[in-house]
Protein backbone atom coordinates (compact mmCIF):
# COMPACT_ATOMS: atom_id res chain seq x y z
CA UNK A 1 0.00 0.00 0.00
CA UNK A 2 2.76 2.60 1.19
CA UNK A 3 4.53 1.92 -2.15
CA UNK A 4 1.18 2.35 -4.24
CA UNK A 5 0.83 5.91 -2.24
CA UNK A 6 4.16 6.97 -2.77
CA UNK A 7 4.18 5.96 -6.76
CA UNK A 8 1.21 8.00 -6.72
CA UNK A 9 2.64 10.90 -5.44
CA UNK A 10 5.97 10.72 -7.43
CA UNK A 11 3.33 10.45 -10.73
CA UNK A 12 1.59 13.88 -9.40
CA UNK A 13 5.15 15.49 -8.88
CA UNK A 14 6.09 14.39 -12.49
CA UNK A 15 2.67 15.44 -14.18
CA UNK A 16 3.34 19.05 -12.29
CA UNK A 17 6.59 19.20 -13.43
CA UNK A 18 5.76 18.59 -17.03
CA UNK A 19 3.18 20.92 -17.31
CA UNK A 20 4.93 23.75 -15.50
CA UNK A 21 7.41 23.00 -18.19
CA UNK A 22 4.94 23.17 -20.90
CA UNK A 23 3.40 26.59 -19.99
CA UNK A 24 6.66 27.60 -20.24
CA UNK A 25 7.23 26.80 -23.73
CA UNK A 26 3.90 28.24 -24.71
CA UNK A 27 5.12 31.59 -23.84
CA UNK A 28 8.80 32.64 -23.38
CA UNK A 29 9.99 29.75 -26.17
CA UNK A 30 7.61 31.29 -28.63
CA UNK A 31 9.25 34.08 -30.31
CA UNK A 32 7.32 37.64 -30.17
CA UNK A 33 4.78 37.69 -32.80
CA UNK A 34 5.55 40.25 -36.38
CA UNK A 35 1.43 41.29 -36.33
CA UNK A 36 0.43 42.44 -32.78
CA UNK A 37 -2.51 42.36 -31.07
CA UNK A 38 -4.05 43.10 -27.65
CA UNK A 39 -3.38 39.12 -27.13
CA UNK A 40 0.47 39.69 -27.18
CA UNK A 41 0.02 41.94 -24.16
CA UNK A 42 -0.93 38.60 -22.30
CA UNK A 43 2.33 36.82 -22.64
CA UNK A 44 5.33 36.85 -20.84
CA UNK A 45 7.25 39.45 -21.91
CA UNK A 46 10.71 41.62 -21.32
CA UNK A 47 10.03 44.89 -18.21
CA UNK A 48 10.38 46.93 -21.56
CA UNK A 49 7.95 45.21 -23.71
CA UNK A 50 5.78 45.00 -20.83
CA UNK A 51 5.83 48.92 -20.23
CA UNK A 52 4.99 49.75 -24.24
CA UNK A 53 1.92 48.13 -23.22
CA UNK A 54 1.14 49.12 -19.77
CA UNK A 55 2.35 52.64 -19.33
CA UNK A 56 1.43 54.52 -22.14
CA UNK A 57 -2.53 55.24 -24.48
CA UNK A 58 -0.92 53.43 -27.39
CA UNK A 59 2.29 51.08 -27.99
CA UNK A 60 3.10 53.25 -31.07
CA UNK A 61 3.71 57.30 -30.42
CA UNK A 62 1.19 57.48 -33.22
CA UNK A 63 -1.33 55.86 -31.06
CA UNK A 64 -0.49 57.71 -27.72
CA UNK A 65 -2.43 60.47 -27.05
CA UNK A 66 0.15 62.39 -24.58
CA UNK A 67 3.04 62.17 -27.29
CA UNK A 68 3.57 64.86 -29.39
CA UNK A 69 6.21 66.69 -31.37
CA UNK A 70 6.11 70.96 -30.54
CA UNK A 71 6.57 73.51 -33.99
CA UNK A 72 7.35 76.51 -33.04
CA UNK A 73 6.51 79.90 -34.99
CA UNK A 74 7.06 83.50 -34.34
CA UNK A 75 4.73 86.07 -32.60
CA UNK A 76 3.64 89.37 -34.40
CA UNK A 77 3.16 92.89 -32.05
CA UNK A 78 5.72 92.82 -29.50
CA UNK A 79 8.50 95.14 -29.98
CA UNK A 80 11.98 94.32 -28.02
CA UNK A 81 14.20 97.91 -28.23
CA UNK A 82 16.11 96.44 -31.12
CA UNK A 83 16.71 92.86 -28.53
CA UNK A 84 19.58 94.90 -26.93
CA UNK A 85 18.50 93.21 -23.18
CA UNK A 86 16.44 96.16 -21.89
CA UNK A 87 13.02 94.88 -22.67
CA UNK A 88 12.09 91.39 -21.94
CA UNK A 89 9.10 89.30 -21.60
CA UNK A 90 9.34 85.76 -20.38
CA UNK A 91 7.07 82.94 -18.34
CA UNK A 92 3.44 83.39 -20.18
CA UNK A 93 0.33 82.12 -18.20
CA UNK A 94 -1.72 79.96 -19.75
CA UNK A 95 -4.37 81.08 -22.46
CA UNK A 96 -7.73 81.41 -21.83
CA UNK A 97 -10.74 82.86 -24.26
CA UNK A 98 -12.55 85.51 -23.05
CA UNK A 99 -15.04 88.45 -25.00
CA UNK A 100 -14.25 86.85 -28.18
CA UNK A 101 -10.26 86.85 -28.24
CA UNK A 102 -7.24 85.37 -26.47
CA UNK A 103 -5.72 86.79 -23.06
CA UNK A 104 -2.14 85.71 -22.08
CA UNK A 105 -0.47 87.42 -18.72
CA UNK A 106 3.34 87.45 -18.43
CA UNK A 107 6.39 88.66 -16.55
CA UNK A 108 7.58 92.37 -18.15
CA UNK A 109 10.79 93.77 -17.89
CA UNK A 110 11.92 97.13 -19.45
CA UNK A 111 14.93 98.39 -17.48
CA UNK A 112 17.98 100.99 -18.00
CA UNK A 113 20.00 98.11 -18.52
CA UNK A 114 20.03 93.90 -18.72
CA UNK A 115 20.53 92.24 -16.17
CA UNK A 116 24.04 91.59 -14.71
CA UNK A 117 23.32 88.34 -13.99
CA UNK A 118 22.57 86.51 -10.24
CA UNK A 119 26.01 86.33 -9.28
CA UNK A 120 26.53 90.32 -8.85
CA UNK A 121 23.02 90.72 -7.63
CA UNK A 122 24.30 92.40 -4.40
CA UNK A 123 25.63 95.30 -7.54
CA UNK A 124 22.03 95.47 -8.38
CA UNK A 125 20.39 98.44 -7.25
CA UNK A 126 16.37 99.94 -7.61
CA UNK A 127 16.61 100.73 -11.08
CA UNK A 128 19.62 97.81 -12.43
CA UNK A 129 18.12 94.22 -12.52
CA UNK A 130 20.11 91.35 -11.08
CA UNK A 131 18.30 88.08 -13.21
CA UNK A 132 15.62 88.84 -16.32
CA UNK A 133 12.45 88.64 -13.88
CA UNK A 134 14.47 91.51 -11.33
CA UNK A 135 12.21 94.60 -11.09
CA UNK A 136 9.17 93.11 -13.36
CA UNK A 137 5.84 93.73 -13.44
CA UNK A 138 3.04 91.92 -15.03
CA UNK A 139 1.44 92.78 -18.24
CA UNK A 140 -1.13 91.08 -20.20
CA UNK A 141 -1.82 90.65 -24.53
CA UNK A 142 -4.99 89.89 -26.21
CA UNK A 143 -5.01 88.13 -30.03
CA UNK A 144 -7.79 86.93 -32.43
CA UNK A 145 -6.00 84.20 -33.54
CA UNK A 146 -3.19 82.98 -31.03
CA UNK A 147 0.06 84.46 -33.59
CA UNK A 148 -0.64 88.16 -33.88
CA UNK A 149 -0.68 89.92 -30.35
CA UNK A 150 -1.88 93.34 -29.05
CA UNK A 151 0.21 94.50 -25.92
CA UNK A 152 -2.52 96.24 -23.30
CA UNK A 153 0.15 97.25 -20.55
CA UNK A 154 0.36 96.49 -16.99
CA UNK A 155 -1.71 93.86 -15.34
CA UNK A 156 -0.05 93.62 -11.59
CA UNK A 157 2.19 96.47 -11.19
CA UNK A 158 4.80 96.03 -8.31
CA UNK A 159 3.27 97.08 -5.22
CA UNK A 160 5.06 99.95 -2.60
CA UNK A 161 7.48 98.65 0.02
CA UNK A 162 7.37 96.23 2.30
CA UNK A 163 4.18 94.66 0.81
CA UNK A 164 4.71 91.19 -1.09
CA UNK A 165 6.59 91.60 -4.78
CA UNK A 166 7.97 95.62 -3.86
CA UNK A 167 11.03 94.19 -5.92
CA UNK A 168 9.36 92.64 -8.40
CA UNK A 169 6.17 90.53 -9.57
CA UNK A 170 6.88 87.31 -12.17
CA UNK A 171 5.94 84.10 -13.31
CA UNK A 172 1.93 84.46 -13.24
CA UNK A 173 -0.94 82.46 -13.99
CA UNK A 174 -4.53 82.61 -14.03
CA UNK A 175 -7.61 81.37 -12.78
CA UNK A 176 -10.89 81.82 -13.69
CA UNK A 177 -13.81 80.70 -10.72
CA UNK A 178 -17.69 81.66 -10.49
CA UNK A 179 -16.73 84.91 -12.84
CA UNK A 180 -14.16 86.36 -11.29
CA UNK A 181 -10.48 86.11 -12.79
CA UNK A 182 -7.45 85.14 -9.93
CA UNK A 183 -3.81 86.09 -11.28
CA UNK A 184 -1.18 83.80 -9.01
CA UNK A 185 2.17 85.16 -9.22
CA UNK A 186 5.84 85.50 -7.61
CA UNK A 187 6.09 88.42 -5.37
CA UNK A 188 9.69 88.96 -4.12
CA UNK A 189 11.24 91.05 -1.45
CA UNK A 190 14.71 90.84 -2.57
CA UNK A 191 16.77 91.00 -5.71
CA UNK A 192 16.91 87.43 -7.19
CA UNK A 193 20.15 86.18 -6.46
CA UNK A 194 21.00 88.07 -3.30
CA UNK A 195 20.18 84.67 -1.02
CA UNK A 196 18.79 82.45 -3.78
CA UNK A 197 15.42 83.16 -5.72
CA UNK A 198 13.52 83.50 -2.75
CA UNK A 199 9.67 84.33 -2.72
CA UNK A 200 5.88 83.48 -1.95
CA UNK A 201 3.03 83.22 -3.76
CA UNK A 202 0.84 86.47 -3.98
CA UNK A 203 -2.70 87.06 -5.56
CA UNK A 204 -4.75 90.12 -7.46
CA UNK A 205 -8.33 89.71 -8.18
CA UNK A 206 -10.67 91.11 -10.79
CA UNK A 207 -14.11 91.03 -12.25
CA UNK A 208 -12.92 90.98 -16.02
CA UNK A 209 -9.76 90.15 -17.63
CA UNK A 210 -9.10 93.67 -18.41
CA UNK A 211 -8.72 94.24 -14.83
CA UNK A 212 -8.41 97.02 -12.77
CA UNK A 213 -6.59 94.00 -9.99
CA UNK A 214 -7.25 93.85 -6.52
CA UNK A 215 -3.62 92.23 -4.67
CA UNK A 216 -4.70 90.91 -1.76
CA UNK A 217 -2.55 91.48 1.38
CA UNK A 218 0.67 89.04 2.41
CA UNK A 219 1.45 85.46 0.91
CA UNK A 220 -1.39 82.91 -0.33
CA UNK A 221 0.49 80.44 -0.44
CA UNK A 222 3.21 80.39 2.31
CA UNK A 223 7.02 78.83 1.86
CA UNK A 224 7.31 75.82 3.62
CA UNK A 225 8.69 75.82 7.45
CA UNK A 226 12.15 76.07 7.90
CA UNK A 227 13.87 72.73 6.87
CA UNK A 228 10.89 71.88 4.47
CA UNK A 229 11.59 71.20 0.96
CA UNK A 230 9.75 74.27 -0.72
CA UNK A 231 11.35 76.74 2.49
CA UNK A 232 12.42 79.42 -0.16
CA UNK A 233 10.51 79.42 -2.88
CA UNK A 234 7.00 78.30 -4.35
CA UNK A 235 7.48 79.20 -7.70
CA UNK A 236 5.29 79.08 -11.10
CA UNK A 237 2.30 78.64 -9.07
CA UNK A 238 -0.40 77.46 -11.98
CA UNK A 239 -4.08 76.77 -10.42
CA UNK A 240 -6.88 74.30 -12.50
CA UNK A 241 -10.06 73.51 -10.63
CA UNK A 242 -10.39 69.69 -9.78
CA UNK A 243 -13.32 67.77 -7.17
CA UNK A 244 -15.20 71.79 -6.80
CA UNK A 245 -11.44 72.73 -5.60
CA UNK A 246 -8.91 74.88 -6.52
CA UNK A 247 -5.45 72.63 -7.16
CA UNK A 248 -2.54 74.83 -7.40
CA UNK A 249 0.64 72.93 -8.29
CA UNK A 250 4.15 74.86 -7.96
CA UNK A 251 7.88 74.05 -8.29
CA UNK A 252 10.44 74.52 -5.74
CA UNK A 253 14.33 73.68 -5.49
CA UNK A 254 16.03 71.81 -2.59
CA UNK A 255 19.34 70.10 -1.32
CA UNK A 256 21.45 73.12 -1.42
CA UNK A 257 24.66 72.99 -1.62
CA UNK A 258 24.90 70.03 -3.77
CA UNK A 259 22.79 69.21 -6.58
CA UNK A 260 20.26 71.05 -6.54
CA UNK A 261 16.54 68.85 -7.16
CA UNK A 262 13.88 70.89 -8.69
CA UNK A 263 10.40 69.23 -7.86
CA UNK A 264 6.54 69.81 -8.29
CA UNK A 265 4.14 70.00 -5.50
CA UNK A 266 0.42 70.79 -5.39
CA UNK A 267 -1.49 72.97 -2.98
CA UNK A 268 -4.88 72.91 -2.44
CA UNK A 269 -8.20 75.20 -1.03
CA UNK A 270 -11.91 75.52 -1.16
CA UNK A 271 -11.68 78.72 -2.95
CA UNK A 272 -8.86 81.21 -4.50
CA UNK A 273 -8.19 83.23 -1.15
CA UNK A 274 -7.32 80.02 0.62
CA UNK A 275 -6.01 78.91 2.89
CA UNK A 276 -4.10 76.16 0.58
CA UNK A 277 -3.21 72.98 2.13
CA UNK A 278 -0.09 71.39 0.85
CA UNK A 279 -0.50 67.92 -0.06
CA UNK A 280 0.83 65.56 2.02
CA UNK A 281 2.80 63.40 -1.01
CA UNK A 282 4.67 66.58 -2.04
CA UNK A 283 6.62 66.91 -4.60
CA UNK A 284 4.47 64.77 -6.43
CA UNK A 285 6.74 65.73 -9.66
CA UNK A 286 10.35 64.62 -8.81
CA UNK A 287 11.18 66.10 -12.25
CA UNK A 288 10.48 69.55 -14.36
CA UNK A 289 10.76 73.34 -14.32
CA UNK A 290 8.45 75.54 -15.02
CA UNK A 291 5.04 74.68 -14.53
CA UNK A 292 2.24 73.40 -17.00
CA UNK A 293 -0.58 71.23 -16.46
CA UNK A 294 -4.19 70.26 -18.37
CA UNK A 295 -6.72 68.10 -17.56
CA UNK A 296 -6.71 64.65 -20.08
CA UNK A 297 -9.45 62.42 -19.10
CA UNK A 298 -10.28 62.41 -15.74
CA UNK A 299 -6.76 62.86 -14.70
CA UNK A 300 -4.19 65.67 -15.43
CA UNK A 301 -1.23 65.31 -17.19
CA UNK A 302 1.81 67.54 -16.99
CA UNK A 303 4.07 69.27 -18.83
CA UNK A 304 8.10 67.92 -17.07
CA UNK A 305 10.93 69.87 -18.89
CA UNK A 306 14.31 70.95 -18.28
CA UNK A 307 15.51 69.15 -14.76
CA UNK A 308 15.65 66.03 -13.20
CA UNK A 309 16.07 62.12 -14.29
CA UNK A 310 12.21 62.23 -15.69
CA UNK A 311 12.83 65.50 -17.77
CA UNK A 312 11.63 65.65 -21.17
CA UNK A 313 8.22 63.79 -20.85
CA UNK A 314 4.73 64.24 -20.21
CA UNK A 315 3.31 62.80 -17.47
CA UNK A 316 0.04 61.53 -16.24
CA UNK A 317 -1.97 61.55 -12.59
CA UNK A 318 -5.60 59.79 -13.03
CA UNK A 319 -6.25 60.64 -9.33
CA UNK A 320 -4.44 64.16 -9.99
CA UNK A 321 -1.94 63.55 -7.19
CA UNK A 322 0.50 60.23 -8.50
CA UNK A 323 2.00 60.93 -11.40
CA UNK A 324 3.97 58.47 -13.96
CA UNK A 325 5.92 58.79 -17.62
CA UNK A 326 2.89 58.91 -20.23
CA UNK A 327 5.45 59.97 -23.12
CA UNK A 328 8.82 60.78 -23.67
CA UNK A 329 9.51 63.73 -26.57
CA UNK A 330 12.13 66.49 -27.56
CA UNK A 331 12.13 69.97 -28.17
CA UNK A 332 9.93 70.64 -25.27
CA UNK A 333 8.33 74.09 -24.76
CA UNK A 334 10.28 76.16 -21.64
CA UNK A 335 7.59 77.78 -19.57
CA UNK A 336 4.42 76.76 -21.42
CA UNK A 337 1.69 78.56 -20.60
CA UNK A 338 -1.10 75.98 -23.28
CA UNK A 339 -4.55 77.31 -24.08
CA UNK A 340 -6.44 75.16 -21.61
CA UNK A 341 -10.03 75.38 -22.64
CA UNK A 342 -11.14 73.06 -19.56
CA UNK A 343 -8.82 74.29 -16.91
CA UNK A 344 -12.18 75.74 -15.10
CA UNK A 345 -14.87 73.27 -16.18
CA UNK A 346 -14.14 70.54 -13.23
CA UNK A 347 -14.51 68.34 -16.11
CA UNK A 348 -13.57 64.66 -15.78
CA UNK A 349 -13.34 63.96 -19.28
CA UNK A 350 -9.83 66.60 -20.11
CA UNK A 351 -10.16 66.77 -24.01
CA UNK A 352 -6.33 68.32 -23.85
CA UNK A 353 -4.49 70.57 -25.82
CA UNK A 354 -3.29 71.86 -29.09
CA UNK A 355 -0.81 75.23 -28.77
CA UNK A 356 0.21 77.74 -26.34
CA UNK A 357 3.28 80.37 -25.91
CA UNK A 358 6.78 79.89 -24.53
CA UNK A 359 9.66 81.45 -24.03
CA UNK A 360 12.89 81.61 -25.28
CA UNK A 361 15.47 82.69 -22.79
CA UNK A 362 18.68 84.58 -23.74
CA UNK A 363 17.07 85.11 -26.75
CA UNK A 364 19.83 87.85 -28.58
CA UNK A 365 22.67 84.85 -27.90
CA UNK A 366 24.86 87.30 -25.75
CA UNK A 367 24.67 87.43 -21.84
CA UNK A 368 25.68 91.32 -22.60
CA UNK A 369 22.10 91.82 -23.74
CA UNK A 370 20.30 89.01 -21.77
CA UNK A 371 16.68 88.71 -22.59
CA UNK A 372 13.90 86.58 -23.08
CA UNK A 373 10.75 86.94 -25.85
CA UNK A 374 7.48 84.74 -26.38
CA UNK A 375 7.03 82.32 -28.73
CA UNK A 376 3.98 80.33 -30.01
CA UNK A 377 4.14 76.18 -29.92
CA UNK A 378 1.44 73.98 -31.35
CA UNK A 379 1.34 69.74 -30.73
CA UNK A 380 -0.88 67.54 -30.65
CA UNK A 381 -2.18 66.28 -27.25
CA UNK A 382 -5.47 66.67 -27.85
CA UNK A 383 -7.84 63.80 -28.18
CA UNK A 384 -9.68 65.98 -30.58
CA UNK A 385 -7.47 66.17 -33.33
CA UNK A 386 -5.47 63.50 -34.78
CA UNK A 387 -2.10 65.23 -36.56
CA UNK A 388 0.19 62.77 -37.83
CA UNK A 389 2.81 65.42 -38.51
CA UNK A 390 2.75 66.00 -34.64
CA UNK A 391 3.55 62.03 -33.80
CA UNK A 392 6.95 61.83 -35.16
CA UNK A 393 9.80 60.39 -33.45
CA UNK A 394 12.33 62.25 -34.92
CA UNK A 395 13.85 65.91 -36.21
CA UNK A 396 16.05 66.11 -38.18
CA UNK A 397 18.50 68.95 -37.28
CA UNK A 398 21.37 70.61 -39.61
CA UNK A 399 24.88 69.36 -38.95
CA UNK A 400 25.47 73.14 -37.61
CA UNK A 401 22.75 72.91 -34.56
CA UNK A 402 25.31 70.16 -32.96
CA UNK A 403 28.55 71.50 -33.85
CA UNK A 404 27.01 74.46 -31.95
CA UNK A 405 27.05 71.86 -28.95
CA UNK A 406 30.75 71.47 -29.14
CA UNK A 407 32.99 70.47 -26.63
CA UNK A 408 34.51 73.06 -23.82
CA UNK A 409 38.20 73.78 -23.89
CA UNK A 410 38.24 72.02 -19.97
CA UNK A 411 36.82 69.30 -21.60
CA UNK A 412 38.87 69.29 -25.40
CA UNK A 413 42.10 69.18 -22.47
CA UNK A 414 41.00 65.89 -20.65
CA UNK A 415 40.57 64.28 -23.69
CA UNK A 416 43.95 65.44 -25.28
CA UNK A 417 45.53 64.38 -22.00
CA UNK A 418 43.77 60.90 -21.61
CA UNK A 419 45.14 59.95 -25.35
CA UNK A 420 48.46 60.02 -24.68
C1 LIG B 1 11.46 80.75 -14.45
C2 LIG B 1 10.50 80.20 -13.40
C3 LIG B 1 10.49 81.16 -12.22
C4 LIG B 1 11.87 81.34 -11.67
C5 LIG B 1 12.50 82.09 -12.80
C6 LIG B 1 11.47 83.13 -13.08
O1 LIG B 1 11.60 80.03 -15.58
O2 LIG B 1 10.81 78.91 -13.02
O3 LIG B 1 10.22 82.46 -12.75
O4 LIG B 1 11.85 82.12 -10.51
O5 LIG B 1 12.69 81.17 -13.89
Amino acid sequence: MRKYVKHVLFTSFLLVVISVCGQKKNTATVAFPYTVSEETGKREMSEAMKRSFENYEGIHPAENELYSQFKYTQLKGFNYNGHNGTISRRDPSKIIYENGKYYVWYTYRNTIVPPIGSKRADESTETIPSTDWDLCEIWYATSEDGFTWEEKGVAIPRPPKPEVGWRSVSTTDILKWKGKYYLYYQGFMEASGKSGDHCPVAMSYSDSPNGPWTAVKGAVIENGAEGEWDQYAIHDPYPLIHDGKVYIYYKSAFNRPGNVWVAGGLAIADNPMGPFKKHPLNPVLNSGHEVALFPFKEGVAAFVIKDGNEHSTIQYAKDWVNFKIAAVSELFPYAPGPYVPDAFTDTKDGRGITWGLSHFINASGSSKTAHSILARFDCDLSRDINDKEMKHTRNNFRPEIYFSKGLSRKQKERILKNNK
